[in-house]
């Protein structure tokens, strides 16, 4: 359904100023918005880019315990890290708001307060955790225990990091307050939810009915939210930082960071125009899409628009929602808490003028439609063999020859050839595909269409060899090279989407200010006798060390990470075994013994053949510690054995009895042995 909209406004979703924004970000939300605001402008469209930092939620005041200051310290950090590292990308909103700003705390309470008073919410009371010692409420990343699904000892309330299980925090194994370390107490609390169920069939008509068109990740995922049963939602927490409740005998509760956020997209809106925000935002030729990461499309599909249908007024829903999948780094998945991300400002540092590159690579692998993965390998192999071999070796190639043939002014295009009509004549299809991908939001395909663009004249310059032709036809290599100028004065056009600086360098070669949109394709943007600007490389190479010292660092981060894992696994223990009888423990005959030879069992890697002294005799016990301990190691040590032990055949060897370790969680094994030396065959009980 085409409707006729007289401009767009587009938001994207509001990064946690808690941490820096990785490519996760980038790809999921900020690239494919970039690219698209900048498409509507190309197109003369009138368009509004909003977005800003989330600065409230309890991952900021668990980040601002941990670093002993306050969230404001934490947000006003990393406020200006995320604003920076936008701007260093290209990615240039019309407002980069906050909300923790005065205009959104005053605007978001005046939204609850509207709900609140015409009874749009429903307040219930319930049972919420409590930390008696520091005298709060615990939200449920606050409490930590042990896992009840993988044992590991720092889950949280919410979340098990290690085994990724979503919890409850009654499910935890001795739950405890992250903020005392008290043992959590369950207190009454009253909250106000917004009853969801009442916008449900409202949502059905609105979405299923109405909005076919949108991605099916994001229909299914409503669809299967509504199919589900839609519930009353909380929209008040007990903490002490976000918008406080604007409702007597409230203090202590706040609004809940997903009903203040997207009231984040009208505040920033009101910041930037306070005479005529609403002209964005309540006016039906106004057409709203939000750019988001797939885990929110709830809140943008069905929870906002819920409390924008409760506030009424006007309010305009969202036209298009187009949620990207996540990207993954290297195989695995992108964890802030990990470390394991491609910052965007340490990008920005380690590859100074490469800003396009991120940008192309991250739209050309973009997870549009299933989750990705981001390789370094790939990423130094789309730069080299596409935007350098293709893209900016044509446009080198095609100015030099013009500055080596013609003083830098663009020739006279003479009499086109069957070739140079065939090849001008394929780029208006592939500008027609390039506007139906973008305004579908097909990123990745309408980038293909632009570097078939670079592709055509790259394939055309190199089968034309104008630099051949020079030494005995100079008319036509000047048709070849007006025909390549045209097609660089294209290139210059369509990539401005999506790789902003070099096209902006591209436009300076060429001395061509403002080329419109709809000059692409025309065949006769630059005229002939038009001066060229010197060249200079659109792109370089990226070399092997760059991306090892990227590769090194992640290299360091995963055997870091594994190496906590062996320690928290080690510190692991086993569970009890059942009750025993001393008389069954006086059946195990345990005695020292001194290994007395040591060899490793032959196609094995955790057998050792160990020649001991009991006391009683000289025997042999084939032992599973070859992974712990060397032959070498083990000869003259005393151990303790149980020396009763059945004999068994083991790989060919007769083994009597069995050497007494200690089994870490980590399966990493010590042998037992006396504090100080005894004879060999001393008893142990
Ligand atoms: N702060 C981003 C996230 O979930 C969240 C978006 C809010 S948009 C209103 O990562
Ligand atoms: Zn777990």
């Amino acid at each position: 359904m085409e409707k006729n909209f007289k401009r767009t406004l587009v938001t994207c979703a509001l990064p946690y100023a808690n941490g820096p924004v990785h490519i996760g970000h980038l790809a999921g939300v900020y690239v494919p918005a970039d690219i698209y605001v900048r498409y509507l402008r190309l197109r003369g469209r009138e368009v509004l880019y909003v977005c800003g930092s989330d600065e409230h939620g309890v991952p900021i005041t668990i980040k601002a315990r941990q670093q002993g200051c306050s969230p404001q310290d934490i947000v006003d950090r990393y406020h200006n890290i995320i604003n920076d590292s936008f701007k260093a990308l290209g990615i240039n909103f019309d407002i980069y708001g906050r909300t923790s700003s005065k205009v959104h705390e005053k605007n978001a309470a005046a939204f609850f307060r509207k709900l609140y008073d015409e009874g749009k919410f429903v307040t219930r009371e319930s049972e919420q955790f409590y930390d008696p010692e520091a005298k709060t409420f615990l939200a449920d990343r606050y409490i930590v225990g042990t896992c009840p699904k993988c044992g590991h000892e720092g889950a949280y309330g919410d979340q098990c990091e290690h085994c990724g299980s979503t919890l409850s925090p009654e499910e935890l194994i001795n739950p405890k307050s992250k903020l005392s370390g008290a043992e959590p107490v369950k207190k009454k609390t009253t909250h106000w939810y917004l009853p969801l169920q009442d916008y449900e069939q409202w949502l059905r008509e609105w979405i299923l009915e109405g909005h076919k068109e949108w991605r099916s990740n994001v229909y299914g995922q409503v669809k299967s939210w509504l199919d589900g049963g839609l519930q009353p939602r909380a929209v008040t927490r007990d903490l002490d930082w976000g918008v406080p409740v604007p409702v007597e005998g409230a203090e202590g509760k706040v609004l809940y960071v997903w009903f203040d956020a997207p009231i984040g997209y009208i505040s920033n809106t009101m910041e930037l125009l306070p005479d005529s925000w609403e002209k964005w935002w309540k006016s039906p030729d106004t057409r709203l899409v939000h750019f988001i990461g797939k885990d929110n499309i709830v809140f943008h599909c069905i929870v906002f628009p819920a409390m924008l249908k409760a506030y009424g007024d006007g309010f305009i829903l969202p036209d298009n929602v187009p949620a990207n999948e996540f990207l993954n780094l290297e195989g695995d998945k992108i964890s802030t808490s990990r470390g394991w991300a491609v910052w965007a400002h340490e990008y920005v540092q380690d590859f100074p003028g490469k800003e396009d590159v991120l940008r192309y690579v991250l739209t050309a692998n973009a997870p549009e439609t299933k989750d990705n993965d981001f390789s370094w390998k790939e990423f130094q192999t789309r730069n080299n063999s596409e935007l350098v071999a293709i893209f900016g070796n044509f446009v080198n190639r095609a100015i030099v020859l013009t500055h080596k043939y013609f003083s830098g002014l663009v020739p006279p295009v003479g009499e086109l050839q069957d070739v140079d009509r065939q090849t001008l004549g394929e780029i208006p299809a592939l500008k027609e595909s390039l506007e139906k991908n973008i305004e579908g939001f097909r990123f990745r395909e309408a980038l293909k269409d632009a570097m078939s663009i670079a592709r055509l004249g790259n394939k055309y310059i190199s089968d034309s060899e104008p630099w051949k032709i020079a030494k005995t036809d100079l008319a036509r290599t000047g048709t070849i090279l007006n025909v390549c100028l045209q097609i660089c004065a294209d290139l210059a056009i369509a990539f401005e989407p999506f790789t902003p600086f070099a096209c902006t360098r591209l436009k300076g070669m060429l001395n061509l200010d403002g080329a419109e949109w709809d000059s692409l394709g025309s065949q006769d943007i630059l005229e002939e006798g038009h001066r060229l600007a010197e060249p200079e490389l659109l792109f370089e190479k990226i070399d092997d060390a760059a991306i090892q010292k990227q590769l090194d660092r992640l290299d360091a981060i995963r055997a870091q990470k594994e190496a906590e894992a062996k320690a928290e696994a080690a510190r692991k223990v086993a569970p009890a075994k059942e009750e025993c009888s001393f008389e069954d423990f006086e059946k195990m005959d345990i005695r020292t013994a001194t290994v007395l030879e040591a060899e490793r069992v032959p196609k094995t890697d955790k057998l050792l053949k160990l020649t001991i002294d009991t006391g009683l005799d000289k025997r042999v016990i084939v032992s599973g510690i070859a992974e712990y301990y060397s032959p070498e190691e083990m000869v003259g040590k005393q151990i303790c054995i149980l020396a009763n032990l059945k004999p068994r055949v083991i790989r060919g060897i007769e083994s009597k009895g069995m050497i007494l370790m200690a089994k870490q969680g980590d399966g990493s094994m010590r042998f037992i042995t006396p504090q100080e030396c005894v004879v060999n065959g001393a008893q142990i009980g």
